[in-house]
């Protein structure tokens, strides 16, 4: 049989110039990382590609594209965040004459935009486009737009191709489970892409794909891990043998059933992301996040979720039309109450797909054309009740209390002496424990900094008399000072920033409109 023609596909994630998610990055770059984890869109597209191309995985963080060398065809992902470097690499790659494709949330939501820079885009799911988009690239039949109606049965899922991926660059591996999700907030895209009725994996499968992954540490890239709480519970059970260490994203109510919390602990996780969004009940109402109202006693379940040993990434949103300044205030103030330390704090903003573009663009109050801006820590929409420069200030103020060492020492103080960081995250290896000692010892022995060794003295004194698990104890410390130093980066980037935010101030809204 005639050997088939082979094709070299470069699948890419371009790099992002401002960056959340703060520990993430900086914690990555502690332990000699580039990145904390690569999408999962790209080892997932990689795996439903057919055998017959060669297949290069660059995500822009971590490694540079080689354009020396040219290939015959490139997928990009893009984001809201990395769509103006998308625009770039596009224009790029089709100056040299290679067929580009976009896909992901960005290209998903502004196909028109997008099509000036590709020559196809892929529109939500990838698994089944992608195969007849690549089938008609080889034809010389590519269609614009790569659209279906449906979702995917999303039952069983082909390995993602890590070995493609320079693992030694990254900290942990993505997974995920479930697609989908009942809910419908007007800032997120999820149920507009997926569909909100929730489709899960056999967990086999996943357990599998957990055990051929070449880490053991993992993040569930799920919505909301636990929503399906039966299902949760069975893939706990099946993962506790696999002695990973983990993070996951899941709604406040997973506080309510005792036996997942503990099943959650004893399978790995260390930590979960919770979207609270607002503590202001309007504008929980105004953003459609309903299931975060009815009286839910955040402090009580806060508590039973620390007292199974797992830490909580707390995220909020300000800007909504029913917020003024104060909101900054009120959730410095719940944090310090609740012994929050991971605290991710962001402007409201307006991706592409969402309510919150559509109402924002009908109102003619989205500020900036520049997409890249909407990672959360920047006005880019035209707020009711501050200026831009008003709450880009307040921001500022509010994330630099919410990480000076003062602060910090405070939660931790609360947070050791209740339990919480008493169980180890996991199965967590000599190694690992080795090198989280010896990175702590670099930062906070060998420093010059009193205030540094100053936290230290404290958490090594808290470590030692109340038994505090090494990892969970070091890894807090690292992951504070990763908060601490990317915000003092912020700042001194602060007056670039700021003249970004001057130059398209235009006051409240309301008091322009009377
Ligand atoms: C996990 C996650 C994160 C993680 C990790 C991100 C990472 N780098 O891996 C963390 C918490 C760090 C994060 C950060 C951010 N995130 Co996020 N994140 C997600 C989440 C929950 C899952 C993404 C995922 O891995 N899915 C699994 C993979 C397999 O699915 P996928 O990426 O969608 O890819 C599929 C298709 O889209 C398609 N596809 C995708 N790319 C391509 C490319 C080609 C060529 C083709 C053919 C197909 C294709 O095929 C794939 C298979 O079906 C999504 C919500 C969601 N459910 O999608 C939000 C989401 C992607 N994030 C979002 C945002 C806004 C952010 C932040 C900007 C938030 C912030 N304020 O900082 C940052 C940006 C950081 C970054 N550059 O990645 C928005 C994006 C909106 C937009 N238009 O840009 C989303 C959609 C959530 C939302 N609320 O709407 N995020």
């Amino acid at each position: 049989m005639p050997e088939r023609h082979r094709f070299l596909l470069y699948l890419i994630s371009p790099r992002q110039r401002f960056i959340n998610y703060p520990a993430h990055s900086e914690l990555a770059k502690m332990f000699g990382k580039r990145r904390f984890m690569v999408p999962l869109a790209l080892p997932t597209l990689a795996a439903l590609t057919p055998a017959h191309y060669d297949i290069r995985i660059f995500d822009e963080e971590i490694e540079e594209i080689p354009f020396n060398h040219k290939p015959d065809i490139v997928g990009i992902t893009t984001l809201a965040a990395t769509s103006n470097r998308a625009f770039e690499l596009g224009d790029r790659f089709r100056a040299m004459g290679v067929t580009v494709i976009f896909g992901g949330p960005f290209a998903t939501f502004m196909q028109e935009a997008s099509l000036q820079h590709c020559d196809a885009v892929v529109a939500g799911e990838g698994e089944g486009k992608w195969e007849k988009c690549l089938e008609d690239f080889e034809n010389g039949t590519l269609q614009p737009v790569y659209q279906t109606t449906g979702f995917v049965p999303y039952t069983s899922q082909k390995p993602p191709r890590w070995d493609l991926v320079n693992m030694k660059r990254i900290f942990q591996v993505a997974v995920q489970v479930s697609r989908g999700c009942p809910f419908n907030c007007d800032f997120c895209l999820v149920s507009k892409t997926f569909g909100r009725k929730m489709r899960y994996r056999e967990i086999d499968n996943v357990v599998e794909e957990i055990k051929a992954a070449p880490s053991k540490y993992f993040f569930f890239v799920d919505d909301n891990l636990t929503i399906h709480k039966k299902y949760a519970k069975e893939l706990m059970k099946a993962i506790i043998p696999l002695h990973i260490s983990w993070g996951c994203m899941c709604s406040i109510d997973v506080a309510s059933d005792h036996e997942l919390l503990e099943l959650m602990a004893e399978a790995g996780c260390f930590n979960i992301l919770i979207g609270f969004e607002s503590l202001n009940p309007e504008s929980l109402d105004e953003s459609h996040k309903q299931h975060n109202r009815g009286g839910k006693n955040y402090a009580e379940a806060i508590a039973r979720i620390h007292a199974a040993g797992i830490h909580i990434n707390a995220s909020f949103v300000v800007g909504f039309d029913n917020d003024n300044p104060d909101e900054f205030d009120r959730i410095y103030d719940f944090t310090m109450e609740n012994h929050l330390p991971h605290v991710n704090l962001h402007l409201l903003n307006a991706p592409p797909g969402t309510e919150t573009h559509r109402k924002y663009q009908e109102e003619g109050r989205l500020l900036s054309r520049n997409s890249e801006l909407g990672v959360g820590h920047f006005p880019t929409i035209h707020y009711m009740n501050m200026s831009q420069i008003e709450i880009f200030d307040k921001y500022m103020d509010t994330i630099s209390r919410l990480y000076d060492f003062e602060t910090i020492r405070k939660k931790a103080e609360a947070l050791f002496s209740n339990g919480t960081f008493t169980r180890p995250g996991g199965d967590i290896s000599p190694f690992m424990k080795a090198r989280l000692s010896w990175i702590t010892f670099k930062e906070f022995v060998l420093t010059t900094d009193p205030e540094r060794k100053k936290l230290f003295k404290f958490i090594i004194k808290q470590i030692r008399a109340r038994q505090i698990a090494i990892d969970k104890g070091l890894g807090f410390l690292l992951a504070m000072l990763g908060y601490h130093r990317h915000i003092r980066e912020h700042h001194r980037n602060m007056k670039e920033y700021r003249e970004i935010v001057m130059s398209q101030d235009r006051g409240p809204w309301k008091k322009n409109q009377i």
